[in-house]
């Protein structure tokens, strides 16, 4: 009752390299490709078919040397039930991200967690019984190592993201600029790019895109992240329209303060300086979030949820707080 399947992950999509505007490949090489994209499509049938035809599969991913976690541990199994949804979550290590595979698995989704601290999504995976891959989104190999094994993807919540500094624009760190629009954008871009066949062959597809109220404003010193968060929002929104007729619904959320790791990273570590962030208000925590994704997620699928700002009640807008000495907790 149990299959189990072993296969190499080829390179997956030609013309992913195509639309990165790479040099034309030389005759050997498109030969090579093809050969390991038809391999890797019958790996991926072979899969697909095991799960319609057996109660569980097992699916053992071997991994070229490049995508194995830096312990060079093989990665690890994948057990999935025939009649299992899947959702995808990626930045799923902490904070929304994690609070959100633990929701979605609590209503029945076999959850695949992916973010580049493997030790901490491994425990997660373990305790929902879910599957836990690397992923660092600003890496295009990783994303496509990523999403090359999945057998089916019937929601995919795109979580990953963050900020870096807090710096007006003549003051704008270049790094720090291309960090946020690598992450929340372009890495949005790959993943969704990379899952919308399934997504679409699912038959009742759901993207959730977890932007910011930071797409819907501008703040002073804010400028890399809100240019960021827009792009993000805007890529979202677009498919929107372009997925119409095709059974995949796209919600966004837009949260305002979320107590997470999001100022301890946007600060570098400062721990003082991110509690400021937070002082005075009851701030949302990631479970609010997670919670309105699963509200979105078990709605009949003829209903889209389009776009969904929240806030603390605290919280007016991007940069307007009632801050108060012993705000409730
Ligand atoms: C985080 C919200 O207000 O710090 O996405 O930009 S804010």
């Amino acid at each position: 009752m149990v299959g189990s399947a072993r296969f190499y992950i080829p390179q997956r999509r030609q013309q992913s390299s195509r639309a990165r505007g790479s040099r034309a490949p030389s005759a050997a090489v498109t030969y090579v490709t093809r050969g390991a994209r038809r391999l890797g499509d019958m790996a991926r049938r072979y899969v697909t078919l095991r799960i319609l035809l057996n109660s569980r599969v097992n699916l053992r991913v071997h991994r070229c040397d490049r995508h194995r976690d830096p312990a060079g541990s093989t990665i690890d199994d994948m057990s999935i039930s025939a009649d299992s949804r899947i959702a995808v979550v990626t930045g799923a290590s902490s904070g929304i991200g994690e609070a959100t595979a633990r929701t979605l698995a609590a209503q029945g989704y076999h959850v695949v967690v992916g973010a580049r601290r493997l030790d901490r999504l491994q425990a997660l995976a373990d305790e929902i019984g879910g599957t836990a891959l690397p992923l660092d989104v600003t890496d295009e190999d990783s994303v496509e190592a990523f999403t090359t094994v999945l057998p089916r993807v019937d929601v995919l919540v795109n979580n990953a993201g963050g900020a870096k500094g807090l710096a007006t624009v003549a003051d704008a760190v270049e790094d720090d600029w291309r960090w946020m629009w690598e992450t929340n954008v372009i890495g949005t871009m790959r993943i969704t790019r990379a899952l919308l066949p399934e997504l679409i062959a699912s038959g009742d597809g759901l993207i959730v895109t977890i932007t910011s109220v930071a797409a819907f404003e501008a703040y002073d010193n804010g400028a890399g992240y809100t240019s960021a968060k827009h792009a993000q929002a805007v890529l979202h929104r677009t498919l929107r329209g372009e997925l119409l007729g095709r059974p995949v619904r796209l919600t966004e959320i837009a949260p305002g303060a979320v107590e997470t790791e999001f100022s301890l990273v946007r600060f570098e570590g400062d721990q003082e300086r991110a509690d400021k962030v937070y002082e005075g208000i009851t701030p949302l925590v990631a479970q609010d979030i997670a919670e309105i994704v699963g509200f979105v997620a078990s709605r009949p699928s003829h209903v889209n949820l389009d776009q969904i700002i929240v806030k603390p009640r605290d919280q007016a807008s991007a940069g307007r707080f009632h801050r108060t000495a012993n705000p409730p907790k």
